[in-house]
Order: C-alpha cells, then sequence, then structure tokens
C-alpha cells in the first residue's frame, strides 16, 4: 500500500489549546505523523510518495467559500494585529447570538468560524493544512486510479471540521474533501467509515443531507465525551440523507468485545449500501494508553479492525484522524494498515 506523506505538516507546532480551563500545549503535535511515518518504513508498507499540489475547488465542494477564504488570513491577521500565542478564539456565537455578521476583529473571526478552542493557528499552520488537503487528494487519486487501497497521512486531522467551522484539532475535513473528490471523479456511492475515539462531527454535518454519502461513525458517548454536542445514536440523517448517518457511541472503558461489534455491524450497514470507495477516517486513539482517551483497545487489535475493513472488499482511502504521540500511535495505525493487506 502506498502512502502519501508531506513533510510540511511540521510547520504546524507549538501551538497552544484549551481544554478544562487551561492553555495547553497541543497534543496534536508534529511527531505524531514522524512516528507513523518511521514505523511505515519499518514495517515494509510500501512506498512513501510526496502529494501533488492541488488548488482548492475541492476544499469548496464541502466547505464554506467563506470559510475556505479566511482560513490562508487567520496567522497574518493575527500577527499584524500584534497577538501573541496561538491565534484562536475565546467567543463562540451560540443559540441567541448573530451567527451571520462575520466579525472585522480578527479574534473573534476565529469565534465565529470555530466551536472550540482547539484548533489554535501558528504561523505555518495554513501550510500544514494544505498540505494534508494536498496528500488527502493525492491518495484518493491513487485510488481512484485503480489501487486496493492507499493512505493519506494527513496532519493536522480533519473530521471535526464542518462545512464553515474549525474545531478540535481540524481546519479542513480531510476525508470528506476526498470523499466528494471521488464522487466527482465519477464514484456513485462513498461510505466514510470513521473508527477515531471521537465523534466525526464535521462529516456528519457535511453529508447528513446526502444518500450518496454514508457516514458511520464509532466513538465514545457525545453525552461524556467530545466534541459533546453530536454523535447520538437518533442522528440517522435527513431528507434523502435520511438512514445513512450510523452512530455508535460507546461508554468508558469500551474494549475489543463490544467495539468489534459495533465494527461489525457498521460493516454490515455498509456492505448494504455497497459503496464504489470506503474512506476510512483512521484514529487510534482508542488505545488503551492514549494520553487523552478512554476506551481500551490493545495494540492486538489494530489489525484485526484492517482485517474486517478489507472483508468489505472495496477499494478502500485510509486518512489519518487522531491517536497522540505515544510510541505506540506508529504501531497501531501501521497495524491497522497491515492488516488491511493482509487480511
Ligand atoms: C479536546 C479534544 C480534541 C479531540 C481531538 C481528536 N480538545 N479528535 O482526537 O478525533
Ligand atoms: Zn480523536
Amino acid at each position: 500500500m502506498k502512502t502519501i506523506f508531506s513533510p510540511l505538516h511540521a510547520r504546524h507546532g507549538g501551538q497552544t489549546e484549551l481544554i478544562a480551563g487551561e492553555i495547553v500545549p497541543g497534543f496534536e503535535k508534529p511527531a505524531r505523523a514522524e512516528i507513523i511515518k518511521a514505523r511505515v518504513i519499518e514495517a515494509q508498507l510500501g512506498p512513501i510518495l510526496a502529494p501533488e499540489n492541488h488548488d482548492l475547488a475541492a476544499a469548496h465542494r464541502v466547505h464554506a467559500t467563506d470559510y475556505v477564504a479566511f482560513l490562508p488570513t487567520v496567522w497574518p491577521r493575527w500577527s499584524a494585529a500584534g497577538k501573541l500565542g496561538s491565534a484562536m478564539g475565546f467567543a463562540w456565537p451560540t443559540r441567541g447570538l448573530r451567527g451571520d455578521v462575520v466579525p472585522e476583529a480578527i479574534e473573534a473571526a476565529l469565534g465565529f468560524y470555530s466551536f472550540d478552542g482547539g484548533a489554535g493557528f501558528v504561523a505555518g499552520t495554513w501550510a500544514a493544512v494544505k498540505s494534508a488537503y494536498d496528500v488527502a487528494l493525492t491518495a484518493a487519486a491513487l485510488v481512484r486510479d485503480g489501487e486496493a487501497a492507499a493512505f493519506g497521512l494527513c496532519r493536522p486531522p480533519g473530521h471535526h471540521a464542518g462545512r464553515a467551522f474549525m474545531g478540535g484539532y481540524c481546519y479542513i475535513n480531510n476525508a470528506a474533501v476526498a470523499a466528494q473528490w471521488l464522487r466527482d471523479q465519477g464514484a456513485a456511492r462513498i461510505a466514510i467509515l470513521d473508527v477515531d475515539y471521537h465523534h466525526g462531527n464535521g462529516t456528519q454535518e457535511i453529508f447528513y443531507a446526502r444518500g450518496d454519502v454514508l457516514v458511520a461513525n464509532l466513538h465514545a458517548d457525545p453525552l461524556i465525551e467530545y466534541p459533546f454536542f453530536l454523535g447520538h445514536a437518533d442522528e440517522r440523517g435527513i431528507g434523502s440523507g435520511e438512514g445513512a448517518n450510523h452512530n455508535f457511541p460507546m461508554p468508558f472503558g469500551t474494549s475489543w468485545g463490544a467495539w468489534s461489534t459495533a465494527l461489525d455491524e457498521a460493516c454490515v450497514r455498509i456492505a448494504r449500501f455497497a459503496p464504489d470507495v470506503v474512506v476510512v477516517s483512521l484514529g487510534v486513539d482508542t488505545f488503551e494508553k492514549d494520553p487523552i482517551s478512554r476506551f481500551e483497545l490493545t495494540s492486538a487489535d489494530y489489525p484485526k479492525i484492517g482485517a474486517r475493513i478489507a472483508r468489505l472488499g472495496r477499494p478502500t482511502l485510509f486518512i489519518m484522524e487522531g491517536g497522540y504521540a505515544v510510541e505506540e500511535i506508529g504501531i497501531n495505525a501501521v497495524g491497522v494498515l497491515t492488516g488491511f493487506a493482509d487480511g
């Protein structure tokens, strides 16, 4: 399996994030992608290729025009305003406030285009975000051209980014961009299988009214876990998307038994949908030692995830999402891929 990787991801580093009353160094750091890349080499998964440069047309297919235009301007505006630290909002237009007027002040515009303080910008953030977009599209093109599978080693991740907002370390929704691009390249139906510990709220929002893109999410129950405000089992899609959104919220402490039962059910529904391509939002923060998560999967479980996905027998595009900088992030992420390749 080919991996697409860009060293530009490392330009996004040293950012801070807001969690539980504290501004802390971002957990989503460059070492993550470097550890995964090293494991791709060590496990001899296949060649590592650089992404091709793409214009932003594919981003406009899933994100609002004004939002896409805003992203590259954030750091220049923030630094021109003489502000220090990571660029992020601190006020958000919740219920009862105007959500239709973009403020002029950069810190307020950041609040307008985000749902949390988890997607800070530093000077190189846009370059990294754009590189992850290029990685996703280049990997998608491999699958379009007939590869059985490809791995987009995207960083930063994407699944919390919605049509017009960032959050949760995500700016552009790489998996959604790739899925829509594959549709535009002629695929009739795409299934997105999100196995990250956190609900992929952005991906769900983007495709919620769509019957041509099935979205299945396995994640910690939003009643008790981030992103909190989406991801319940009763969210099944609307309009022509009715029945094409599938959520599997699970309690803290979930281990392979219950988790794999949910994976199996998601795969049964995907098989019934008969997608031309399966896009996997590959998060490995379900791992027992993940520093921000509370599931109990072990390293031995990840190849079994890959093998189950392989049984779908569909062209498959893996897009990297979460999983934090512990040594095992490489073993676990690449474990899914070798499990798929051997499955
Ligand atoms: C709160 C936690 C963000 C979770 C990001 C993640 N800042 N998403 O791993 O999949
Ligand atoms: Zn996650």
